[in-house]
């Protein structure tokens, strides 16, 4: 039995080509669309012999893949190490990496916490700190797009909508890039991340107990399940941390990359500004057209067969997100961003049981944010070049400098 990167390596199942590329590649991360379309092209499946995976990137099969629980798990990890056989790096998510029964328990507290009842609360704050947000940045003139924008919005609302008592925004931003690089290989983009685990890693686990939360917010929810006999102590503690983990790298780079969006087809911009309603669907295209999570991995626990390719038991797949997203058999003009395009049926949230269950949060985020900008900001001018920030799982900017012009 051969193993690479803690998983059991499959025989290239009949029919699927081998394609040898690194899509760990920082070149690809940071520029990945003539890599999503290639994969396309080999066809459902393709075996990259680099990793020992096979990897798919057509909607049909990357949406079957990661909606089928049963025969492609998540408890033996969403990266590429195999839980079964090697030790993750922190203590598993009990809703992520988890499969039924254990994972309803976690979930329906999770989607009872961040439920759109839940979220509607939070909606007038949303759009208040969004407003003043932009009203600062308009004063500023030219600002840098992720760390005067992205990073600033969601650090301000998320972790007063959790209940956090303390808050350290390079803590909560780097905790999320470290949990998602750490679902890729065993790379420099992977160890450099590690290696701020022991200066975050305690500071988060901290925040997580009952009393350094407040008694509002999504964290009481959680701690409310524990004292009704729903969850232990712990558990409860896990579920913080999971929303530690999502929902603040994820929402950063949701913002940075739907301002990429609007200050690169200006032509959508205006008419975003001309109905601010668009805001939500400009939202929805912008994460079908840019993916902020480009790959997750899922384990077949049984020998399984999709679209005529046998898959062996034990095999990693890689799901790529971001290239189903933008598959031109399954969206019309896929390569077109389009603020009108309603694009029902994206994976950028994943699908199935373990679909993004604080997507609403995210919505109502982002919702907020490009409103006020629709209402507020007359023009958007790149001043200068977007760098995108490679990571093994999120495709997100690193900087972007931005002008806002006043209407
Ligand atoms: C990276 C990630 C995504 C979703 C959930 C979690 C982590 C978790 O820790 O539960």
């Amino acid at each position: 039995m051969t193993m690479i990167e803690g998983h059991i390596v499959p025989k290239v199942p009949d029919g699927v080509p081998v394609w040898d590329v690194d899509p760990y590649d920082p070149t690809i991360l940071s520029d990945p669309q003539a890599y999503y379309a290639d994969l396309r092209a080999k066809g459902p499946f393709a075996y990259i012999p680099r990793y020992g995976v096979l990897a798919c990137g057509r909607y049909a099969e990357t949406k079957e893949v990661f909606g089928d629980h049963t025969r492609f798990v998540s408890s033996r990890g969403v990266g590429l190490l195999d839980f079964k056989l090697e030790k993750p790096w922190r203590p598993p998510s009990i809703v992520l990496e988890v499969d039924p029964p254990y994972h309803a328990k976690t979930r329906t507290v999770l989607a009872r916490a961040l439920s759109p009842k839940a979220v509607a609360q939070l909606k007038e704050d949303f759009r208040d700190a969004a407003g003043k947000l932009v009203d600062e940045l308009l004063e500023k003139g030219t600002f840098e797009a992720v760390e005067d924008m992205a990073e600033v919005f969601p650090v301000r609302v998320f972790p007063k909508a959790v209940g956090l008592k303390q808050v350290n925004r390079r803590a909560l931003v780097d905790y999320g890039a470290m949990v998602f690089n750490a679902l890729g290989p065993d790379n420099a983009i992977r160890r450099t991340a590690l290696a701020k685990a022991p200066d975050i890693v305690p500071w988060i686990m901290e925040q997580c107990a009952r009393e350094n939360l407040e008694t509002e917010g999504f964290g009481a929810t959680i701690y409310a399940a524990a004292d009704a006999g729903e969850l232990t102590e712990e558990e409860a503690g896990m579920l913080v941390r999971s929303l530690l983990s999502a929902g603040v790298d994820t929402t950063v780079t949701g913002i940075g990359s739907a301002l990429w969006c609007l200050a690169s087809f200006p032509d959508q911009f205006e008419r975003l500004k001309a109905d601010p309603k668009l805001a939500r669907p400009a939202f929805e295209e912008a994460l079908r057209y840019t993916s902020p999570v480009h790959t997750f991995c899922r384990t077949a626990d049984v020998d399984a067969e999709v679209s005529g390719v046998a898959i062996a038991r034990d095999t990693k797949i890689l799901c790529v997100l971001g290239a189903a997203n933008l598959d031109g058999e399954y969206w019309p003009e896929a390569e077109r961003f389009d603020i009108t395009r309603r694009p029902t049926g994206h994976l950028a949230f994943g699908t199935g049981i373990h679909g993004c269950v604080g997507q609403n949060v995210a919505r109502a985020e982002v919702e907020a944010v490009l409103s006020a900008i629709a209402e507020k900001v007359g023009a958007i001018d790149l001043t200068g070049e977007a760098v995108w920030r490679p990571n093994n799982a999120i495709h997100a900017l690193d900087r972007m400098p931005l002008r806002f012009h006043p209407k």
